[in-house]
């Protein structure tokens, strides 16, 4: 009877992975009583076939076909590559793949940090994922915007408006002059709020501001709940003609937004990604798991639109990290559509040039605090980000666009060009 195997097993620096494997790039940290590549051969076990028993009775070899291999590593840098054979995943169940490559190696009592830092699907793990529905081009198209960013609002306060103070304040903020108007994070349907009466009310206010801009106007209903009201609310917003459902990806689950993904197929409307929680396990470089691995599970389960950081704002996440997961979600992947990338945090009309400079124009530009804080309220404020995001496509200086646009001057004077 073939014997089990060790963790030293797992581990061969001549390997050279077959084009179909996935391959993990991961940094961990391991207790002092225990060798380097025996905690990373433990790694490879437990994401794959093995487990701390060596001497499996049950083991046999075709079952060690299918084990992971370790096939390099920077010990010096605490890094190491995995394969794995594409037969260890379900295509087309994320859930189960992300159990395997995200789950118990963070608890092995010998590894004290783990951070899985990117992740290389094949296509024979990631084919039966439908990927984004419309594509960046599409999205910017339904705005008429295909020469500047996309410029938008999160209606504030976070919470406490009433649907109706909900859609005057979106009236106001369209009627400037932005593309977008979203729900925040944590609105759902609240006593003060409810999700049926918002959504009649925001998006009516969206066929008057239309009306009146002669402008496509976009509203970013925020569904986030249990799968099957998530369906009903979906199926509301198409109702009363809304283009997109806002789903809060991390706290509602992968298994969720791939069902919604499946069940929107074929519609005409679009998934706009929040990514509320992903601090929790992007944010220590040391342990968790890295947002352009974040990112990648969410192209592949079919996203339009995804929080990506800002690398300006309030919201942490260095420039090389947040521009690396810009360029993989506009970048050719898998034969699958391309998400656009969202910046959002603390944003506001002086920033939009750096912003561009750094993330390029096929992004969307959202600002809660940077519209409702102008000293002119929402329209003033939606005035002065569209005036600024303008400027970009006229190839202005905001300082010579703020001589056309009051609003944007008075931002520029409130807010100026540096991060607050
Ligand atoms: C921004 C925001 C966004 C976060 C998301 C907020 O409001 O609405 O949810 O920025 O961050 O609640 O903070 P402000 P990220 O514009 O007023 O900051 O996109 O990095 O996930
Ligand atoms: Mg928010």
């Amino acid at each position: 009877m073939t014997e089990g195997m060790e963790y030293e097993e797992f581990v061969d620096e001549g390997y050279e992975p077959g084009n179909e494997e996935l391959v993990c790039y991961f940094y961990f940290e391991h207790v002092d009583e225990v060798e380097f590549e025996w905690a990373a051969g433990g790694i490879a076990a437990e994401s794959s076939v093995g487990t701390w028993e060596p001497g499996l009775k049950t083991m046999n070899d075709s079952v060690k076909e299918h084990s992971a291999t370790v096939f390099q590593l920077d010990e010096d840098n605490g890094r190491i590559s995995v394969a794995y054979p594409p037969e260890l995943f379900e295509s087309g169940n994320l859930p189960q793949i992300l159990s395997s490559i995200t789950g118990n190696i963070y608890g092995l009592e010998e590894i004290e940090r783990l951070r899985l830092l990117d992740v290389e699907f094949s296509e024979a793990v990631a084919g039966r994922f439908l990927g984004p529905q419309l594509g960046l081009k599409e999205v910017k198209k339904r705005a008429g915007a295909e020469e500047r960013p996309l410029v938008g609002t999160i209606v504030k306060p976070k919470l406490g408006l009433t649907s109706e103070e909900h859609a005057s304040v979106a009236y106001d903020s369209w009627k400037g002059g932005l593309d977008i108007v979203k729900d925040d994070e944590n609105l759902a349907s609240m006593q003060f709020n409810d999700f049926d009466k918002r959504v009649k009310n925001t998006l009516d206010a969206k066929k008057q501001a239309e009306e009146e801009t002669g402008e496509s106007k976009i509203y970013f209903p925020n569904i986030t709940a249990p799968v099957a009201e998530m369906k009903r609310r979906a199926e509301l917003v198409m109702d009363n003609d809304g283009s997109y459902v806002m789903i809060d990806i991390l706290t509602a689950g992968w298994s969720a937004v791939q069902e919604m993904r499946e069940y929107l197929e074929g519609r005409d409307i679009g998934i706009h990604a929040h990514r509320a929680q992903h601090a929790a396990y992007t944010r220590l470089k040391t342990h968790g798991i890295s947002m352009l691995s974040i990112a990648k599970f969410a192209r592949l389960v079919g996203v339009d639109n995804l929080h990506a950081g800002t690398v300006v704002g309030k919201m942490e996440g260095g420039k090389e990290e947040v521009q690396e997961i810009y360029s993989f979600l506009r970048s050719d992947w898998l034969e699958k559509k391309t998400t656009i990338p969202v910046a959002s945090g603390g944003l506001h009309p002086g920033l939009v040039p750096d912003l561009v400079d750094l993330l390029g124009e096929d992004i969307v530009i959202q600002a809660g605090g940077g519209v409702h804080g102008h000293p002119g309220g929402s329209e003033a404020g939606g005035r002065a980000l569209r005036a600024a995001a303008d400027a970009v496509k006229e190839g202005k200086t905001l300082e010579e666009k703020a001589e056309e646009v009051e609003e944007l001057q008075e931002a520029l004077e409130k807010w100026g060009r540096e991060e607050t």
